[in-house]
């Protein structure tokens, strides 16, 4: 799994900010709101410790710190525990949280502490930003059509939303192996394709996409002949696959952001 770094957290403050405002321009619902909606719970003043690990590649600078921002730009009451680890845990625990957040580099999840309610990261995240594009106005029925980039952890629990709104979903991988995987309906999570509601992207066939998801680690991934002016990105790939001169050209509205949202979406689903 790529690990964030310190620089991809640079500026997520002011990029949750923006991001909840064009979520809301988009969907007309915030963040904050569109979560609750979509897992059914609502907040209740839990607290939530955010425990610094430092198993594998260690502390990643500001991971901790955009995790209480997160929690707190959402009214949230969270602490980061003074120690790491085990002993972190027992002061989460003995400090009386109610939720958890906590990662090592194969698995950031939030545990309630009371319900024993789990969430993984990834699973939450690519939900989040699926329905985020699921939740967007689309003019017929008929146009329920998305292009989703990258198949793995993230991209692949997008497609259960994807399906669960009727969409027609394009799919496209770098790994021939996992995109026949996906299109087959079989394989690692991958939701059954008895419809036929899954198909290859064909670049050759001149489709344009109003909606798009990425979750990729690569750059450059969304080409040009996928676009049409004012075509939306939800895309939780870090770096973005979109290049800056074609997000000009074609007016791309994209919304990414490295940690918060997928953190809230994380939230909700152990309220
Ligand atoms: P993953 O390795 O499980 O899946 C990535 C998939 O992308 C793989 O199937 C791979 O074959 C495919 N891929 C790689 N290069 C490609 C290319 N050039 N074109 C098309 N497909 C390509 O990774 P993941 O856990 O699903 O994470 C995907 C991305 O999302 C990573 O960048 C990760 O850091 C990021 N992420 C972001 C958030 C967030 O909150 N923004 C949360 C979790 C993960
Ligand atoms: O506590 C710490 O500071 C570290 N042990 C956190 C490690 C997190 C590693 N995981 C990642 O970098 C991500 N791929 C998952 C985070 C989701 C947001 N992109
Ligand atoms: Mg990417």
């Amino acid at each position: 799994m790529a690990l964030l770094t310190p620089d991809d957290l640079q500026n997520m403050t002011d990029a949750l900010v923006e991001n909840d405002n064009l979520v809301c321009t988009l969907t007309g619902l915030s963040l904050d709101r569109l979560c609750a909606d979509i897992y059914k719970t609502e907040k209740k003043n839990e607290k939530i410790a955010i425990i610094p690990v430092t198993a594998g590649c260690g502390i990643i600078g500001r991971f901790s710190e955009s995790l209480l921002f997160t929690v707190q730009h959402f009214g949230m009451d969270g602490f980061i525990t003074k120690n790491t680890d085990i002993a972190g845990f027992y002061e989460a625990v003995t400090s009386g949280a109610d939720i958890i957040l906590m990662a090592d580099d194969l698995a950031f999840v939030a545990y309630n502490l009371k319900s024993q309610k789990i969430a993984h990261n990834q699973i939450c995240t690519g939900r989040v930003y699926a329905e985020i594009l699921c939740r967007m106005p689309t003019p017929d029925a008929a146009a329920k059509e998305v292009l989703v980039i990258g198949l793995g952890k993230v991209g692949t629990p997008a497609l259960e939303t994807f399906l669960d709104y009727g969409y027609s979903i394009s799919v496209f991988d770098a790994d021939s192996r996992r995109l026949n995987e996906v299109v087959g309906g079989s394989g690692y999570r991958c939701p059954p394709n008895s419809s036929g509601k899954i198909k290859k992207y064909d670049p050759n066939a001149g489709c344009k996409f109003d909606k798009i998801f990425e979750a990729t680690p690569a750059a450059d991934t969304v080409p040009e002949c996928c676009l049409t002016n004012g075509s939306v990105l939800s895309t939780p790939g870090i770096p973005c696959g979109l290049s800056k001169t074609l997000q000009e050209k074609y007016n791309v509205k994209i919304v990414q952001e490295p940690l918060g949202i997928g953190t809230l979406s994380m939230l909700y689903a152990v309220f």
